[in-house]
């Protein structure tokens, strides 16, 4: 196991990679190139700058998050093909400045969605939230206007320059249905799983967040019946998965151990952190399992048992405490909060065993 943190960069992240090399136990950063649309070929340059900044600071960078993966490939349309030729190099490139582990994920048109990036706590902290009632009948433009006029535009996917095109986007995926989008996931694997057999490099799918369709758009990646298909439809042991407990862990219908039970073997990257289920809506809790529905020690238990080869691991989205302002989930204080208690559970797992 490898404890790590996401970092997002030199002047996009409010977290330094000092603060970061102190945390105990963290010994790396999950970093990206964030500033390269998706589609576009990771040059090697730019990955061996950010890997030696990394490694100046005594931290590891084996593990990115995330290559993302274009809309053009997940729609299956002839730009998708020219996307894909690039991600074969960004992969032949990653694998170059020694990354094991890539973290990408197949939500159409958005990522992550939350509609509160500050709620209020009864211990005066503030959590990210997601209440269905915010979205159902709501079009993405409503959802936009309302961000504009907050003036919250954190969330990945929902950046104003795309405001534009998200017409366009949502008209190019009318009709798309789950499997037609389950063709296209396998297509992108099944195109890119030789040169990762070549490089060593092993692509971990992350989760739905949250794990249902949203929009009217389609979402493959939600549940235990999701991952059998994944792992049958492309058997090589590339094709593994980033175990968000978060996300999976937002709806009550996926039991998390069993499925790492389950899928150990194939579970690469786990992003950990703990949610408040409730229906129709859930909010984000600190790390510890008394703060939410999950049972955080059976989960780390079960990756201990089953996933015993190395699994990168994360601290997820953290709350907003001691008055701290950065990124929504991803600030210093509760993500290095989340690390200490993780790292307990994986000693008492450990030597428990
Ligand atoms: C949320 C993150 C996701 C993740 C992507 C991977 O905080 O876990 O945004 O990075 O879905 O492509």
């Amino acid at each position: 196991m490898q404890m790590t943190l996401r970092w997002f960069g030199n002047g996009l992240d409010t977290v330094t990679l000092d603060q970061i090399r102190q945390i105990p136990g963290v010994v790396g950063v999950v970093p990206a190139l964030h500033d390269l649309p998706a589609g576009e070929v990771w040059p090697l340059e730019r990955l061996q700058a950010l890997r030696d900044t990394v490694h100046a600071a005594g931290l590891t960078m084996e593990c990115i998050e995330s290559v993302n993966v274009s809309d053009d490939i997940k729609l299956g349309n002839a730009t998708g093909q020219k996307h894909i030729q690039n991600y074969i190099e960004s992969i032949r490139n990653c694998a170059a400045v020694g990354v094991k582990v890539i973290c990408y994920n197949f939500m159409p048109v958005f990522d992550w969605t939350r509609t509160d990036m500050a709620m209020p706590l009864s211990d005066g902290s503030t959590c990210l939230c997601y209440d269905a009632k915010h979205v159902e009948g709501k079009s993405p433009e409503d959802i936009f206007r309302e961000l504009s006029e907050s003036g919250d535009f954190a969330m990945p996917g929902w950046e104003p320059f795309r405001i534009p095109t998200i017409k366009a986007l949502f008209a190019a995926y009318k009709g798309v249905t789950a499997d037609d989008l389950r063709a296209n996931l396998k297509a992108f694997l099944d195109a890119i799983t030789p040169v990762c057999e070549e490089c060593g490099v092993k692509m971990a799918i992350h989760p739905d967040d949250p794990p249902w369709p949203i929009f009217g758009l389609p979402r493959i990646l939600s549940t235990a019946d999701d991952l059998r298909w994944l792992f049958s439809a492309v058997p090589s042991e590339m094709n593994g998965s980033t175990f968000c407990t978060g996300s999976f862990g937002a709806g009550s219908f996926n039991d998390l151990p069993a499925m790492i039970r389950e899928f150990g073997p194939r579970i690469y990257f786990a992003h950990l952190r703990n949610v408040e289920q409730r229906p129709g809506w859930f909010n984000e809790t600190a790390h510890l399992s008394s703060a939410g529905s999950l049972d955080m020690y059976a989960i780390v238990k079960a990756l201990h048992d089953c996933a015993p080869h190395w699994v990168f691991v994360r601290p997820d989205h953290g709350r907003m405490l001691w008055g701290e302002t950065a990124r929504p989930g991803y600030g210093l204080y509760d993500r290095a909060l989340g690390a200490a208690y993780l790292n307990g559970l994986f000693e008492a797992v450990e030597k428990g065993s």
